[in-house]
């Protein structure tokens, strides 16, 4: 068993980590099949596709010679986004099965060397993550899991001024005004996936914990989900718009500014970097284990 490679794709649009590789390297000739579970096999009649869906249809994948399967969010994740806004990254959505289903698909899947690489969402989560709640309320060390800004000052209405002119990749600011908190939170996507603060070194821990936690349950690599979004600039500097003559006005969207400080930020290769040296170590340590 050999390990572990990290492959980029255009401009990381698409960026894997492959935390298992048999001696013949499979990620390097493998046929890969994505699957959005939901939409793919039902196997208990409720209209919702699910992991015993997959598994009803393993025969399906050997005839058309795939070697591995790339499943988009499982997570117990709030419906907004598609499963892209993750509630618990080491619980099974109730509607898709459970651990026992991911547990035999995964067996059955090794029973004929078959792959599986699973999606990793970690430039944030939902806001109903217990991480998030206990954020809001300050409670250590969950206070500094994102990225909260206090508001830079307040119109006559008495409503919060953002702390810059970032906007969210769906739309409007990226800043959230939180009335708990009384901060804002930073969202590149939709308000209810607040960005995680990677620069913090409890988050990173928790990420790593995941890693772990799949890698035992038998997956073989993470497809790392929005890298060019993991960090922002340290100092929350207001990104230049592509027009200057359009006046920062309230319509100004995500496609008018120039991302130099939001997107493809030089510590993403650090941080991927970071990742791979653990799960190497990981492996290592494991080798006696069968992937
Ligand atoms: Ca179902
Ligand atoms: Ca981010």
């Amino acid at each position: 068993m050999k390990s572990i490679f990290s492959l980029i794709n255009g401009i990381i649009i698409f960026f894997m980590v492959i935390v298992s590789a048999d001696k013949n390297n499979w990620w390097k000739n493998s046929i890969l099949y994505e699957i959005f579970i939901r939409s793919f096999k039902d196997s208990d009649g409720d209209g919702i596709g699910d992991l015993n869906g997959i598994r009803m249809k393993l025969d399906y994948f050997h005839e058309l010679k795939i070697d591995s399967l790339y499943l988009t969010p499982f997570y117990k994740s709030s419906l907004f986004d598609m499963g892209y806004a993750i509630i618990n990254y080491t619980e099974i959505h109730s509607s898709l099965g459970s651990m026992e289903d991911f547990e035999n698909l995964i067996r059955e899947m090794e029973y004929t060397g078959m792959k599986m690489i699973i999606d990793f969402v970690i430039n944030h989560c939902s806001d109903e993550n217990e991480w998030f709640q206990k954020s809001i309320d300050k409670i250590k060390p969950y206070d500094e899991y994102f990225i909260w800004k206090n508001a830079k000052g307040f119109n006559k209405d008495g409503k919060p001024i953002p702390p810059n002119n970032w906007k969210s990749v769906f739309g409007g600011s990226a800043w959230q005004w939180n009335f708990k908190r009384k901060q804002f939170y930073f969202h590149q996507f939709g308000r209810k996936q607040p960005d995680f603060n990677l620069r913090n070194v409890n988050v990173k821990n928790e990420i790593k914990k995941i890693i772990e936690f799949w890698i035992e349950k038998g997956v073989h690599g993470f497809r790392i989900d929005a890298p060019q979004f993991f960090f922002e600039d340290e100092q929350f500097r207001d990104e230049p718009l592509k027009n200057p003559r359009k006046q920062n006005t309230r319509d100004i969207t995500w496609f008018d500014l120039i991302h130099i400080y939001t997107f493809e930020q030089k510590e993403i290769y650090e941080f991927i970097h970071e990742l791979r040296l653990f799960t190497d170590q990981f492996n290592k340590k494991n080798s006696g284990i069968e992937r």
